[in-house]
């Protein structure tokens, strides 16, 4: 080991005197978790961590994932104390408060590698950041990245299902470059975690196919043998640190009282006793701070150098393969693919399932960009593999789909983890109504401004006989109330592929499309290369510029919507439809577009399979609805639709009744 032992215990409690401080500055926070850790993140740090503070993103810099995000003091400190340039001390001092980059709980950038304020997501995220060093190495043929992925959980992370079902994805794929650390404390937030539970969490671990070791969490000796076993894994590594959560706090150490709240002044006084420290208030002596900032945080210059130059001798195409996407290139590839599709799906005209067009397009593209897909065990239904494409497996990286298994969940959390990595197009499948599983991961995306795709199918009643669990009613609705996260519901084969072009070609948005599983009828027949729902909404046909009627609708009812105009028309009533593919982005064109297409002297009328909530924003609340405001029912699609009124006879009936009494 570098430094003696009383060295290690003056920079680790350089760690616990800025988070004591911190938290007691802003009156709010998680001292505990800082101070029981501080040693194995020293350790950590100043022997194993490749890192560089002057290029924090640095392709093949060792990631931290904190996925115990509370615990956020632990790496502001550290990156203050490596000489990260955005962190300087006046930001520690600002902790937790207003447009300060040290939040609560980080989220992600500035030298913070995904990190997550709900408990076990970090655990997935860590999954995705280990696979794409795997996957991009393959791809390259040569292992140009060997970073490792460190994650830091807690008990509450252990005991969140996210946990189980990560863990079991990364034993099956065998990442042995992932090391989870446990910060294995007994306490949570309402007291001594057997409260709560009594597995054994080792053999849990085990059980997933992962090394496992327990250590003491202060005993550096331990800590360092430990973490020089993990170099050399076969496996994800796991490690249990016992530790004692607020370490050094000597009436609230090791009790839940130290989890979330500031220590108070006297208790904090007694805390820095018992470390000996006798400076003041976020002041480091400068001796600590030349041996984090000049030894500990140049450390890894020398391999940083040397990995550079071997980086330089790479092709423009083999950098580009490891930190970002040419997008560019892509997205005209991508854009010729979407006109060629459009004109040629028109020419053939074949009634099927948006689902199936979203198939056909991924065949098209699959093997023509770097893409990342995947499935919860649903890819046949979701028709989310395309042909070509290959499985991703344990020792074999090369592929460019993975079979999550029914793991909603850490589906989620990997894809984020897989995008923050910024070289590939990742998308992940489910049915629409199970996307409730993966929500938490989705808000995550939409927070954290990831790019990634959700293929949602079976996304509505038409799914059918499977009944109401498997209907989805509210989900629709409930994903467009998300702030950044494109909903899209595409109508036919055109809208299909002019979402998708949408989705890979945003950067900083993830999309939902949601598709059907019955078929469609083609609503648009026109050779251009204009993509018309990029707007979210548009004029599908007119009967007039002045129309008494404004029908909205998207997806499979848009079909519906035609079929209603076809009978209002021959009874002289002008109509308009208006298809509406991303309410979203409809909502975010400004309001001379939206009043241009729908008019405020119209009569409005909305038609979607789902919960009517929210379209009131566009059609308002005197609009009549043909939604649906109760749980679906077990029955064939075209009964169902009947059973709800989702029928041109009976939504023009009423129409007529509503307008000529
Ligand atoms: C999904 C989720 N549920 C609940 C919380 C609220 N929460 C934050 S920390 C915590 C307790 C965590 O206990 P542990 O991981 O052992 O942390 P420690 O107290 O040891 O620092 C809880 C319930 C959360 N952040 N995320
Ligand atoms: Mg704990």
């Amino acid at each position: 080991m570098k430094y003696t032992k009383s060295t290690y215990s003056d920079l680790s409690n350089c760690i616990r005197v800025l988070t004591i401080d911190a938290v007691e500055k802003a009156k709010s926070g998680h001292p505990g978790m800082p101070m029981g850790m501080a040693d194995v993140a020293t350790i950590l740090y100043s022997e194993f961590l490749r890192f560089n503070p002057n290029d924090p993103k640095w392709s093949n810099r060792d990631r931290l994932v904190l996925s115990a995000g509370h615990g956020s003091m632990l790496l502001y400190s550290l990156l203050y104390l490596t000489g990260y340039k955005d962190f300087n001390l006046d930001e520690i001092k600002d902790f937790r408060q207003l447009n300060s980059i040290t939040s609560g709980h980080p989220e992600y950038g500035n030298g913070v590698e995904v990190t997550t304020g709900p408990l076990g997501q970090g655990i997935g995220n860590a999954i995705g950041i280990a696979l794409a060093a795997k996957m991009s190495n393959a791809r390259l043929k040569e292992d140009v990245l060997d970073y490792k992925t460190y994650v830091i959980s807690g008990d509450g992370c252990l005991m969140e299902g996210i946990s189980h079902e990560s863990a079991s994805l990364a034993g099956h794929l065998a990442l042995d470059n992932l090391v989870l650390l446990f910060d294995d404390n007994g306490i949570t937030i309402d007291g001594k975690k057997d409260l709560a539970e009594s597995d054994n969490v080792l053999d849990r671990f085990r059980a997933y196919n992962w090394e496992v070791y327990q250590i003491d969490g202060h005993d550096y000796d331990q800590i360092h043998d430990v973490l020089t076993k993990a170099q050399s894994a076969k496996k994800p590594v796991f490690i249990s640190c016992k530790t004692t959560i607020g370490y050094g706090s000597p009436n609230k150490g090791g009790t839940e009282k130290c989890h979330g709240a500031p220590l108070g002044k006297y208790e904090a006084e007694l805390a820095k006793q018992s470390y000996n420290w006798k400076e003041g208030g976020f002041f480091i002596p400068e001796s600590l701070l030349k041996i984090w900032r000049d030894e500990i945080g140049m450390q890894s210059y020398d391999y940083y150098r040397k990995w550079q130059k071997s980086f330089e001798d790479l092709t423009k195409q083999q950098k580009m393969a490891i930190s970002s996407i040419n997008h560019d290139s892509y997205l005209d590839h991508v854009k010729n693919v979407v006109f060629n599709y459009k004109k040629s799906f028109i020419d053939k005209y074949e009634e099927k399932a948006t689902r199936s067009f979203s198939g056909d397009f991924l065949d098209a593209i699959a093997n023509t960009l770097p893409l990342c897909g995947g499935s919860a065990d649903l890819s046949g239904s979701n028709c989310s593999k395309a042909k070509d494409m290959s499985i991703i497996k344990a020792h074999h990286y090369s592929g460019n789909y993975i079979h999550y298994g029914i793991r909603e969940h850490a589906m989620g959390a990997v894809m984020n983890g897989l995008a923050v990595c910024g070289n590939m197009y990742v998308y992940g499948s489910t049915f629409l109504v199970f996307q409730d599983y993966m929500k938490p991961a989705m808000r995550m995306a939409a927070l954290m401004e990831l790019p990634v795709t959700y293929v949602m199918t079976h996304d509505s009643i038409g799914v059918g006989e499977d009944g109401p669990t498997h209907q989805p009613i509210e989900q629709i609705a409930s994903l467009r109330v998300i702030p950044n996260l494109n909903v899209f519901r595409p109508a036919d084969a055109t809208e299909v592929f002019e979402c998708w072009q949408l989705a890979l070609a945003s950067k900083s948005t993830p999309s939902v499309l949601c598709l059907t599983r019955q078929k469609v009828k083609q609503v648009r027949f026109e050779y251009s290369k204009d993509n018309l729902s990029q707007k979210g909404g548009y004029i599908l046909v007119d009967s007039s510029s002045n129309p008494e009627i404004v029908i909205l609708s998207s997806g499979s009812e848009v079909t519906i919507a035609l079929e209603v105009k076809h009978i209002l028309v021959k009874h002289k009533i002008a109509v308009r439809i208006i298809s509406v593919p991303s309410f979203d982005l409809l909502a975010q064109q400004d309001q001379h577009y939206i009043d241009s297409i729908i008019p405020r002297s119209s009569k409005k009328v909305v038609i979607e399979a789902a919960s009517r909530f929210g379209w009131e924003r566009f059609a308002g609340s005197e609009a009549m609805f043909f939604c649906i405001d109760q749980f679906g029912k077990s029955a064939p699609s075209e009964d169902l639709f009947d059973y709800f009124g989702l029928n041109a006879d009976n939504i023009s009936k009423k129409i007529l009744n509503n307008i000529r009494g």
